[in-house]
């Protein structure tokens, strides 16, 4: 058995990237199909990021979704570093004139998105197989999936990739088409959940000699934990007792101490990697989110970028249908591909500055070192981690 469906944009992942674009696209009028490889469940099962620039909490009030994020949402008006034994403030909202970023999981992101498409009655296909793209470099291109036996086929006037860094939209791109740009790191987060209260009121990102750490939360009595680990470890291979020993090592005396330890929830491994594909478009296939861009986490930036680019793209797609003009989906490419080379470089930097790197030696740490020095108590260098953290405007 088949079937043939019809629609305007075929979305394929209903990560963050997906369903936001999906959300978008439904306030402006223009029709979509959802299609994920995945359960619901699983999607949600994830534990990701955590931070929001108000650029991505904009785009959550214009999708209709942010009721819940402003009611529990945690606004937070700085971070703090620690090396040497020290915690050093940097006060985002200071530096920045007033800015300051969200503390609000990709989950409930995910979750409050998937709702609203839900109590709109808005379709999401789940556990597709098989997913496949084509004839995207004319004008109608189609998408293929088989579910329950049977195969579907989507015809639409555009794809979007949002599919995720393994997805298939970026690897049916032909080869030449494309150039990417990638820095592999020599290690990953060892990341932990918890039901404890968060060891601090603001994130602590800790430079030490043992490696990184980070203290980051979900909610007032939810804690989300990261350590430096090596590529070729193993989640499974750290007992709770083992992590949190680590994570308070790692941590000035007075965090150390006042650091409240309970059973993890979930502990994983996540690579860091930096990666850019370039275009973002090829004829009527657009990549979005992570199908077409990897920052290491250090930065918050991943999700952030993500849903930039879907604001691009669904304004692209409205103008596109509401004002007969393809301008949007012209200049997709280029304007998202500023403001991610951007976001890219901060990211780069600040995981080389808070990282315990293997090959550079007594030399990189002093190097370190004296840049987070100077950082700290330098007005100048302070306001500029501040600017990225916080993120810079949509058009750089
Ligand atoms: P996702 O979330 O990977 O979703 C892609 C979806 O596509 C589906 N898919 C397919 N569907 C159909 N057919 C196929 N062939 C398919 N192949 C894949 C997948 O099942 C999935 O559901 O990409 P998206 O939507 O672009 O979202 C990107 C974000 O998830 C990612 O950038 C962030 O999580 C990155 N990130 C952070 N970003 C921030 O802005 N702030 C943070 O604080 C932050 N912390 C993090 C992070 C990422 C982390 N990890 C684990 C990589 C912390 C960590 C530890
Ligand atoms: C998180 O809470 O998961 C988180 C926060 C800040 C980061 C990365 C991850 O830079």
């Amino acid at each position: 058995m088949s079937s043939t469906q019809r629609t305007q944009v075929a979305i394929i992942g209903a990560g963050p990237s997906g369903l936001l674009l999906g959300q978008l696209l439904y306030k402006a009028g223009v029709d979509a199909i959802i299609v994920e490889q995945r359960s619901a469940e699983y999607v949600l099962g994830r534990i990701r990021a955590g931070v929001l620039e108000q650029v991505t909490v904009d785009l959550l009030d214009q999708a209709g979704v942010s009721a819940r994020l402003h009611r529990e949402g945690l606004p937070h008006d700085g971070i703090e570093l620690c090396f040497g034994a020290k915690r050093h403030r940097i006060d985002l909202h200071k530096l920045t004139g007033g800015k300051r970023v969200t503390v609000y999981g990709q989950t409930e992101v995910t979750h409050d998105l998937m709702d609203a498409r839900k109590a709109e009655g808005l379709p999401i296909v789940y556990e597709a197989a098989k997913v496949s793209v084509h004839d995207f470099d004319t004008p109608k291109p189609r998408v293929r999936y088989e579910k329950d036996g049977a195969t579907h086929e989507i015809e639409c006037d555009f794809i979007a990739g949002c599919d995720g860094y393994h997805g298939v939209t970026r690897a049916s791109v032909p080869a030449g088409a494309l150039k990417t740009y990638e820095r592999v790191y020599p290690f990953g987060w060892l990341g932990v959940l918890s039901r404890t209260p968060p060891v601090s009121d603001e994130l602590i990102y800790s430079n030490h000699e043992r490696g990184f750490a980070l203290c980051s939360m979900r909610s007032h009595s939810l804690s989300r934990y990261y350590v430096q680990c090596s590529l070729d470890d193993h989640a499974e291979r750290w007992s709770d007792e083992a992590f949190w020993g680590e994570l308070r090592r790692r941590l000035d005396p007075a965090a150390a101490e006042s650091l409240i330890t309970g059973p993890s929830i979930e502990k994983s491994i996540a690579p860091l990697r930096s990666f850019v594909a370039e275009p973002m478009r090829f004829g009527h296939l657009f990549l979005a989110g992570d199908a077409a861009h990897i920052v290491p986490p250090t930065g918050a930036k991943g999700l952030n970028l993500a849903a930039a680019d879907v604001g691009f793209l669904s304004r692209a797609f409205t103008e596109f249908y509401k004002d007969r003009s393809n301008a949007g989906i012209d200049h997709y490419s280029e304007r998202c591909l500023r403001r991610i080379w951007k976001a890219e470089r901060f990211s780069w930097w600040m995981t080389s500055l808070l990282h315990k790197f293997p090959d550079t030696g007594e030399f990189g740490q002093r190097i370190q070192r004296a840049e987070l020095d100077y950082l700290v108590n330098s007005t100048a260098a302070m306001t500029s981690l501040a600017e990225n953290y916080v993120g810079l405007p949509l058009e750089v």
